[in-house]
Formats: C-alpha cells, structure tokens, sequence
C-alpha cells in the first residue's frame, strides 16, 4: 500500500507512531520487542507482506504480498481496563465484525480468535503479551485479514475452510479503507469494554450460537454441549446433553460444529 496515503489517512486517528513494512517476519514480532521498548499507547505496526506470520502455538500464518492486512497494535492498558484484559481479544473481533457489517456482509465470531464469512475464515486474530514482572504492560492485537482473493492459501494446508473479502464482496476492497474503519472501530469500542452492552454485542455475533459444538482443547479431553452464551471474563459457556453448564477459558481451544 501507498505508505504516505496510508500515513495520511490514519493521521485522522489518535494513534500512537506507525511503522509500516514492505516486507517483515511477523508484525507482532515487531511490535513485542517495540512494546517492550516503551511504545506509545495505539502504537501500530502494518506489513505489505509476512514472511513468519504467526496464529496461536507458532501455527503460521499466511500473507501474501500486497493482498491482506497484516497489522499488530500495542495496547498499554489503563487501571480500569486491567481488570477486563481477557476481553480483548472480543475488542479485536467486535471491530472486525463492525467494519465487514458496513460492507454490507455477515461476519461471525468463531469463538475466541476468528472471524468468519459465510462459515469460512476470513480473519484471525493473536493476543500476546508483554510482562512487567507480574503485571501486564502491553498487550499486542495482532490482526489478519484476508483482502483479496489471493490471501487464501490453499486448501491442503488449511485445518478450516478460508474466504476472503474480495469472495464476499464480489470486488477487492481498498486496504487503507478497511485499515482505517477496523481502527476507529476500535478506538470507539475500547471505552466499553468494560459495559454489559460490549458482552451482550459479543454474544450476539458468537458463530454457532444455540449449536451442538465440540471443544478440542490441546492435552484435555473434549467437550461437547450447545453454545449458550459467554462468561465475563469472554469464556465459552456451554451446556451438555444433561443440562450441565461448563465453561471453557482461552487456550489453545478448537471449536468444530459437532456432527
Ligand atoms: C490465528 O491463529 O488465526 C491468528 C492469526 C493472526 C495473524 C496476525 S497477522 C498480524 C499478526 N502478526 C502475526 O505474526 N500474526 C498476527 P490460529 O487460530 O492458530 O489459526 C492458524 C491457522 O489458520 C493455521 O494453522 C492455518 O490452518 C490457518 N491459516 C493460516 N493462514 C491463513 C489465512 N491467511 N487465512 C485463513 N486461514 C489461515
């Protein structure tokens, strides 16, 4: 993308500085070490191209060049916000959802870090931390989305079915545009997070809702019941075949519609 078009549209937005790669291993790689080195609050790294792009458990993450949006953003929690920390990654997903809505599309929140578009993944999102002995100091949003058609790797390397923008839309839409929009979506929900209103829009966007799914949680067993609603703290809760209700924390979690 136009690296000045790019500076000059977001300069609209109270961010903190942006850097910006034609080419890099992994923007959320950039922003740890960056984060780490006294980054502003909303600092932004965006990449053209990922050469290590990361998913959660050093799963990769494809993008292409000049295709998606590779964007890491550095978050310094305040007080407040230290007490709803496992929320964001609902922050990241509900902006996403708010930005494709606006395109006219159904987007999904496939329970805890992936967007889908007619039942395939368009997005994906990695929360990571930095630590300051035992107290948060960063958080890092790392954010995929597949713009164009040639975002999508192919199926053979895929554990879940992919889309992309362009697919949905029929047409590939301006990068920058959806930059901008996915940012000030949120910048504006940030200040809920905290709110009920923030878990209930959460809830109403969950993928599967009301749906048999099967939990498959990496070293544990299992566990299947219906998608009844999420916990404060953005836990799953499900309800099994008795009328039992569980909940299942973040971690290397999979959800699959049970057959
Ligand atoms: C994720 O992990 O979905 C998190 C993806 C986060 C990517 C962003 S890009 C900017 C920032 N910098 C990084 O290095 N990462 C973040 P997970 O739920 O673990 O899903 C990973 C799985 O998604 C892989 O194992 C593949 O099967 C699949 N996958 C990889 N690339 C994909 C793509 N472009 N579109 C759809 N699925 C993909």
């Amino acid at each position: 993308m136009d690296q000045n078009e790019l500076r000059k549209k977001l300069s609209q937005l109270p961010l903190g500085e942006i850097r910006y790669f034609a080419s890099v291993g992994s923007t959320n790689d950039e922003a740890l070490a960056w984060a780490a080195n006294n980054a502003k609050d909303m600092s932004l790294v965006i990449a053209d191209e990922q050469t290590m792009g990361r998913g959660r458990l050093d799963r990769k993450w494809y993008t292409p060049r000049d295709t998606a949006i590779a964007l890491s953003l550095i978050l310094r929690p305040t007080l407040k916000e230290r007490a709803y920390l496992s929320r964001i990654v609902g922050l990241a997903a509900l902006a996403m959802v708010d930005t494709f809505r606006a395109l006219g599309l159904s987007p999904q929140i496939k329970w805890p870090n992936d967007i889908l578009l007619n039942g395939r993944k368009v997005a994906g999102i990695l929360i990571e931390l930095v630590w300051s002995g035992d107290e948060v100091d960063c958080l890092v949003i790392g954010i995929g989305i597949n713009v164009e058609k040639g975002a999508v790797p192919s199926t053979d390397i895929l554990g879940f079915p992919a889309t992309s923008l362009e697919h949905a839309l029929g047409y590939a839409p301006d990068r920058i545009v959806i930059l901008h929009s996915l940012l000030t979506n949120i910048i504006s929900l940030r200040p809920h997070l905290g709110s009920n209103s923030f878990m209930e829009a959460w809830e109403r966007s969950l993928a599967y809702y009301g749906r048999q799914v099967r939990v498959e949680m990496s070293g544990e067993q299992n566990v299947t019941g219906r998608i009844i609603g999420l916990d404060s703290d953005g836990s799953l809760r499900l309800r099994d075949e008795h009328g039992k209700t569980m909940s299942v924390r973040f971690g290397d979690v999979r959800l699959r519609l049970s057959t």
